[in-house]
């Protein structure tokens, strides 16, 4: 007779610095776009849960805004508040860095971790760019040598290579517990959520030249007309000189962001979609605790 193995579930936070592939990993893991991926950093700034369900195990995982070093701004200390508070509550930390990249930055993150006293693994993400697979080696041993991780994993969140491995590692340094979440639930932020940050990654997007961090999105009227959801969104910027950026000429550019998104999310939805965008300023909000609490952050 087999020994009884116990059901496993925790929380396994998904930290590193901005832009190493975290929201790319947790979309990945759960195959499932919940948390929105462009090429710039400081794209997630809300916690993010994803819960997978396997036989005998339940992972809820924790995507977090990229901890950074420069905590001038408010939002960027809000940012950094929510990845130290998942990671905190983590039974596991998946510490995510880039292939053959450590810096000081990654370093600054793996202080947090050692302070937190919490287990944790380190991912080597975005293996498929490096071609000459044997320079991961001493790469995987310096990792090694910095901390007592208790497994190291190469993947490629992007091309989803060894996930399944990942998976069967964090499932097997999660404690015995029973189910935290429904069977059913698969993430805990709902149809606002992915309209607002769906409008942000295609602005994020659009904004190449310019820096997208001032810029929020927030939902003011939503209602279903005809068999059509009606959606009036407002495109918050924190300086009256990024508004003709944002806007585009005639118009353009915000056209552009409404049509893409709009793509994505009927498609996502299932449902029809008009979306109404508007872009308001409201002065250093991004500075200011108070507008950021009414714009969802902690
Ligand atoms: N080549 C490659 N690029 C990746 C991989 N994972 C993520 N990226 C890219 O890295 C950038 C940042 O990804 P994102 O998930 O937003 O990073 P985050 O800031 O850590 O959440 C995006 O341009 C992704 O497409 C990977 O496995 N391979
Ligand atoms: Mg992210």
């Amino acid at each position: 007779m087999t020994e009884s193995t116990a059901f496993r579930a925790g929380f396994a936070a998904i930290v590193g610095r901005p832009n190493v592939g975290k929201s790319t990993l947790l979309n990945a893991l759960m195959g499932e776009k919940l948390s929105i991926v462009t090429s710039r950093p400081q794209t997630t700034r809300h916690r993010v849960l994803g819960v997978l369900n396997r036989p005998g195990v339940q992972l809820a995982f924790v995507d977090t805004p990229g901890l950074h070093l420069g905590e001038r701004r408010a939002l960027n200390r809000a940012m950094n508040r929510t990845a130290a508070a998942a990671l905190a509550d983590a039974d596991l930390v998946v510490f995510v860095v880039e292939a053959l990249r450590f810096g000081e930055e990654d370093e600054a993150v793996l202080q947090r971790i050692r302070d937190s006293g919490r287990e944790a693994i380190v991912v080597i993400n975005k293996v498929d760019r490096v071609p000459q697979k044997d320079k991961l080696l001493p790469f995987t041993a310096e990792l090694a040598g910095k901390h007592a991780f208790l497994d190291v994993v190469p993947v490629s969140a992007e091309k989803g290579v060894n996930l399944d491995r990942l998976v069967d590692v964090i499932a097997g340094h999660l404690p015995e517990s029973p189910e935290l979440f429904p069977p059913e639930q698969r993430t805990d932020r709902g149809e606002d959520f992915q309209i607002t940050e769906t409008i942000r990654e295609k602005l994020t997007m659009e904004l190449v030249e310019e820096v997208p961090y001032g810029i929020a999105v927030e939902i003011e009227k939503k209602e279903e007309v005809e068999g059509r959801l009606v959606i009036d969104a407002v495109i918050w910027v924190d300086r009256e000189g990024q508004k003709p950026i944002v806007i585009g000429a005639k118009g353009s550019r915000l056209k552009r962001i409404g049509q893409k998104a709009r793509e994505e999310l009927n498609a996502r939805m299932g449902k029809r979609l008009h979306l109404n965008l508007w872009v308001k300023v409201r002065e250093d909000w991004a500075d200011d605790a108070r507008a950021l609490a009414q714009l969802g952050m902690e």
